[in-house]
């Protein structure tokens, strides 16, 4: 009995022995070439994320700088509207920026820049910059507005009938700043500034001058060129709209939508021409107390803010 259960015990101990390693060895193996793959296939996965985190990465970039240089759009959503840039500085908002914008009479909600430097709360409505939109524009254009209301220095004409219902909400002081290709800078400010309905073809009003440019929009630098180059009273023309004194087109002649009496002292949605120019008409940027009329202008921004604004320093 002994034998044979040593027999049998030696036989069962012997298969075991050359069994379980074989299978421990083989099972091993398997698992080891089973984890070298995943480990392949999470190495390749690792490599992708991180493409793709890198790609991520260089678009969220890009629309950082977006928003920083060109889309300078501050919402604030629906819960107020405001009249002009003015009631948006005394509620607290005192970044420059686009916002949306409703005066009283307004029918629709319409974008401008708000400036909400030199003490804040300006509208502006004009702003030439880089010469990178057209302002030679029929009337409906002018009526409407055009040009980048997007970009913090981005060119635009706020719009006549918008310029209209803005500047008819009360008693709005207008300022003029310039700047050369010198890099000297200028203003003027007109006290009462107004412009009327499309009846009245947008006529000009404005009062009172003060300021470093002199007074180029009223004639007001010599009583001899208030004839024709006082602005007040003027309707707007523009080449398909002649509205002016003159026997021909001051707006055709002039490449412009203004005020022209007979024709100016003063064209600031004249062509981009970037300092001295020579033309057959003075139809740059011009300035004429400043310049002259053979002189075109780096920069304009024309803005408007109400007389008895006091900011609200909170
Ligand atoms: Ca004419």
């Amino acid at each position: 009995f002994p034998q044979v259960f040593t027999r049998v015990l030696s036989s069962v101990v012997n298969s075991l022995t050359l069994r379980y390693p074989t299978v421990t060895l083989q099972s091993c193996f398997q698992e080891q070439l089973r984890l070298k793959a995943q480990v392949r296939l999470l190495e390749y996965r690792v490599k992708q994320q991180q493409v793709k985190i890198v790609q991520l990465l260089q678009e969220k970039e890009i629309q950082y700088s977006d928003q920083e240089d060109e889309n300078s759009f501050i919402d604030l959503g629906e819960k107020r509207q405001y009249a002009d840039c003015a009631e948006i500085y005394n509620d607290g908002y005192k970044r420059s920026g686009f916002y949306k914008l409703k005066s009283f009479q307004s029918p629709s909600e319409f974008l401008a820049y708000c400036d909400m430097s030199d003490g804040g709360g300006w509208t502006v409505f004009q702003r030439r910059s880089d010469g990178s939109q057209k302002f030679d524009r029929v009337w409906t254009d002018y009526e409407q507005g055009f040009g980048n209301f997007a970009s913090a220095d981005g060119e635009y004409w706020l719009g006549n009938k918008n310029l209209h219902y803005l500047t008819n909400q009360g008693n709005y002081t207008l300022r003029i700043d310039l700047s050369d290709f010198e890099g000297e800078r200028r203003f003027a400010q007109y006290k009462s500034f107004r412009v009327a309905d499309e009846e009245s073809s947008y006529q000009l009003s404005c009062g009172e001058y003060s300021g470093t440019a002199g007074d180029s929009l009223t004639g007001g630098f010599h009583p001899e060129v208030k004839w024709w180059a006082d602005l007040r009273g003027m309707k707007f023309s523009t080449r398909d709209r002649d509205n002016d004194n003159y026997e021909g087109n001051c707006a055709e002649e002039d490449t412009s939508g203004w005020w022209f009496n007979r024709c100016h002292s003063s064209n600031l949605n004249g062509v981009y021409y970037k300092g001295p120019y020579t033309a057959k008409t003075d139809n740059g940027i011009v300035w004429y107390t400043w310049h002259g009329w053979w002189y075109s202008l780096k920069s304009v921004v024309m803005k408007v803010r109400p007389a008895d604004f006091e900011p609200n320093v909170v």
